[in-house]
């Protein structure tokens, strides 16, 4: 599963998506205010419905011109605007004084990097082919495919300016990183800009984007955007790569995997999903699964029953699971404890914890998507056990 445009990992990136969806809407409006009346207007109109005579010959209406001239272009002026500012952010290049400049080069069927010299003069050279994963004959995969050391390594918040190039003997290519909204021609023998600014730290997918040959589909690569303390560390060494795991930090993936559009991270503010980080549950849907029950996370103890408390007692255990289950612990939550225990963690994995995040709610959570009272989450199936654990871990410990 490529990364999609569900990720953004800069500012330009989220005006292209403004730009995009904002000409989207209106190119349908527009198609709409035509192709309904086409179609109404001959309906009406058809052959055996009206009389010859009773057509009058219009030649003009003036209004109803200069309306459909006037709207139409007002509209598509819009659409101009917002594709025209965010050309003119995406193609300005920043000064050579304020950035980073690497030399990208592309060739069949890899990306190779090459750094200015550090303050001892060491250069940095990085990239290569992406390991093909290794199948058996019938096709079953033995080994998946690895990027290895084929990554850009750049420091958030910085213009980084690639000046990208392919062998003179090589093809067309094109350097694309969805998550930036960013693309650029590779031409043999030339030399193509490009720039960005990542205010995210996390890894990005970069692939090439010019069918190019045999493994072009392999010519994967990713960039990992550092926090600049760790960048200079590394940059200023000798060492191959940067030391740590920042793209595989939990909050990096929520980016990455496009969580972050639904669910904020930072703040309580609900956006599509509730927010992760602030709480676990509110009042509102503790009561909501109390008085329907719930049987879609896929948990091995199957179904919640509905009906389990009423009344008062509901109220008051709902408070008390939204509040995090602080405090003194209400009688009626008795009637809970059987099957999400004392404290509300959950039992074995069998039952849901109901004060955290934790691996096991996470992971049903993404295989199974969720249908609740706030509404419709997609499942992740692709999300990998490792990842599942780092946003776990992300999630439990900035509580
Ligand atoms: C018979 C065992 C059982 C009892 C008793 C029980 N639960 Fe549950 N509860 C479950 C199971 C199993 C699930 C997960 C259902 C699923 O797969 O969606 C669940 C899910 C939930 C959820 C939804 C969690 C989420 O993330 O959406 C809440 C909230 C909850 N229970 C609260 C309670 C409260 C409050 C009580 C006491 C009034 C209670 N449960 C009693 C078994 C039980
Ligand atoms: C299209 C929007 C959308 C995306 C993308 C999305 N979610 Fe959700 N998520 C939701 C909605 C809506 C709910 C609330 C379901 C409900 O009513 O209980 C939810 C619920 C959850 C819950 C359960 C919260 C709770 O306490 O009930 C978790 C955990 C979660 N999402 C994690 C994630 C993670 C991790 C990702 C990224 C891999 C993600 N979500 C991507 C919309 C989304
Ligand atoms: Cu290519």
């Amino acid at each position: 599963m490529l990364q999609g445009f569900n990720t953004s990992g800069t500012v330009i990136a989220e005006h292209i998506q403004q730009a995009l969806e904002i000409n989207l809407w209106i190119s349908l409006v527009l198609f709409a205010s035509v192709a309904i009346p086409l179609v109404y207007l001959a309906w009406k109109y058809r052959e055996n419905n009206v009389k010859d005579e009773d057509i009058q010959n219009v030649t003009h209406n003036t209004l109803l011109e200069i309306v459909w001239t006037v709207v139409p272009t007002i509209t598509l002026f819009v659409c101009f605007w917002y594709g025209y500012t965010s050309m003119v952010t995406a193609r300005t290049m920043p000064a050579i004084d304020d950035s980073i400049v690497v030399e990208v080069e592309g060739s069949k069927w890899k990306w190779r990097y090459e750094y200015p010299a550090n303050e001892s003069g060491f250069v940095h050279k990085l990239g290569g082919a992406y390991t093909k994963p290794v199948r058996d004959e019938n096709g079953k995969l033995i080994e998946k495919g690895t990027m290895g050391k084929s990554a850009l390594y750049v420091p958030v918040n910085t213009n980084i300016i690639l000046n990208m190039t392919a062998p003179i003997d090589d093809v067309l290519h094109a350097f694309f990183i969805p998550a930036f909204r960013m693309k650029e021609d590779v031409v043999p023998g030339r030399i193509t800009k490009q720039w960005f600014n990542s205010n995210q730290v996390g890894e990005y997918e970069i692939e090439c984007a010019e069918y190019c040959g045999t493994d072009h589909s392999y010519m994967y690569s990713r960039v990992v955007v550092l926090p600049i303390a760790e960048y200079n560390t590394w940059f200023n060494s000798n060492e191959e790569t940067p030391e740590g795991d920042y793209g595989n930090s939990g909050d990096a993936i929520l980016q990455q995997h496009g969580c972050k559009s639904c669910h904020a991270v930072d703040s309580d503010k609900v956006l599509v999903g509730p927010a992760l980080k602030t709480r676990r549950l509110t009042k509102e849907q503790v009561l909501d699964v109390i008085e329907n029950g719930q049987e879609k996370l896929g948990y091995a103890m199957g179904a919640m029953p509905a009906g389990m408390a009423e009344g008062t007692d509901a109220e008051e255990i709902a408070a008390y699971v939204a509040g995090g289950m602080i405090g003194t612990q209400p009688a009626s939550f008795a009637a809970c404890s059987s099957c999400h225990g004392e404290d509300g963690k959950g039992q074995y994995g069998t039952s849901p914890s109901l004060v955290s995040y934790d691996v096991d709610l996470l992971r049903n959570v993404l295989k199974n998507g969720k249908e609740g009272m706030i509404g419709t989450m997609p499942a992740f199936p692709y999300v990998s056990d490792e990842e599942v654990s780092a946003i776990a871990e992300y999630l439990e410990n900035t509580k």
